[in-house]
């Protein structure tokens, strides 16, 4: 029922201050102030100007190039180890602790559910540099496209994490734009030593996959989302194109049942017009300003 949305600060903070369930939406426009790219920017600062981009976020291409799938991520993990959680991450983060949070949303009868596009584990980076009180937020947090330090066995379905660089003695010094032929059984295994095909703690052996979810296929944890968003009184929407599906729908979701919506990006965005505030800028600075 409004025309547009409202940029007023004290007016978002009342609403915030109210809400008794606050779900947070973040996308790649979050980690672009650590430095990395996002997919849909523009010009040479869009991932998706990149063919690999592409190719590698369908479903069926893992099938057919899994040795070329795997150095894509490859380089993809080392990018997202090398950046750091920026202050948009930390005043995200910053709601799990108790002391701010009885300050910031006093009325939220749990910490809010972050739901994250990003594989880059950022978030995940800031929860685990807070005090321990602040560790619900971790169990709180749903990398709901999956992360680029998970990869799952596609014969015994066993779930790894790593944070090696894998790969790396086949890929040497090369650079993201060389891709060499790495056979199958070279390619990370399930029960490999960091992945490297040697099964050293005697897992079944089988291919690994990233644990990312590609085009086609269904994120995870998608029925407690789905139930969150039935109570959500206030969806924080940062740094997404809210063009890609599930997550493009629940700020329609929520405020068809009275919810309100935030949105924080650098630009307009799909949909923003409907939205009950938007906070133009890089999320870096607006988050700490409105949110602190
Ligand atoms: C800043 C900033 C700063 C920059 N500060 N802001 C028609 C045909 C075929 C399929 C479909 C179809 N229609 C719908 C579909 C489904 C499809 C889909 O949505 N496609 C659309 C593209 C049309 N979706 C799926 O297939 C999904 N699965 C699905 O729907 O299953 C069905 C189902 C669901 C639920 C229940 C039951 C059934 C799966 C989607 C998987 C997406 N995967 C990717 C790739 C991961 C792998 C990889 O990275 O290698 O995930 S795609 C890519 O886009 C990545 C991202 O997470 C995702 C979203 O991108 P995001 O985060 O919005 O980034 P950008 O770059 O688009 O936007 C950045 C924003 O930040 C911009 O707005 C900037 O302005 C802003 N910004 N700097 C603040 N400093
Ligand atoms: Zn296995």
């Amino acid at each position: 029922d409004r025309l547009t949305p409202s940029s007023a600060i004290d007016e978002f903070r009342k609403v915030l201050g109210s809400s008794k369930t606050i779900i947070i939406l973040s996308g790649a426009g979050l980690s672009a102030p650590s430095g990395i790219v996002t997919y849909r920017g523009s010009g040479d600062k869009s991932l998706w100007s990149n063919p690999n981009v592409v190719k590698y976020s369908k479903h069926t291409t893992f099938q057919e190039d899994p040795s070329g799938s795997w150095q894509f991520y490859h380089h993809r993990r080392l990018q997202a180890l090398n950046a750091k959680p920026n202050k948009g991450h930390l005043a995200l983060a910053a709601l799990n602790v108790p002391s701010v949070a009885s300050r910031v949303i006093p009325s939220a009868s749990l910490v809010p559910l972050h739901v994250t596009q990003n594989l880059d584990e950022l978030t995940m980076r800031a929860l685990k540099s807070l005090p321990e009180s602040a560790s619900e937020g971790e169990k709180r947090l749903v990398p709901v496209h999956g992360s680029l330090f998970r990869a799952r066995c596609l014969s015994c379905k066993h779930e790894m994490q790593s944070y090696e660089p894998y790969l790396a003695a086949s890929l040497k010094k090369l650079g993201p734009d060389v891709v060499v032929d790495i056979p199958v059984d070279r390619l990370p295994r399930c029960g490999g030593d960091e992945w490297s095909g040697s099964n050293r703690y005697g897992r079944c052996g089988g291919l690994l996959r990233p644990d990312v979810v590609w085009f086609g296929e269904v994120p995870p944890r998608m029925g407690e989302i789905a139930r969150e968003i039935t109570g959500c009184d206030l969806l924080i929407v940062v740094g997404t194109s809210s063009i890609v599906q599930p997550a493009a729908g629940f700020a329609s979701q929520v405020q068809g049942h009275g919810g309100k919506v935030a949105v924080f990006n650098l630009e307009r965005s799909n949909s923003d017009d409907k939205a009950d505030f938007l906070f133009l800028g890089s999320c870096d600075a607006t988050l700490p300003e409105v949110l602190d």
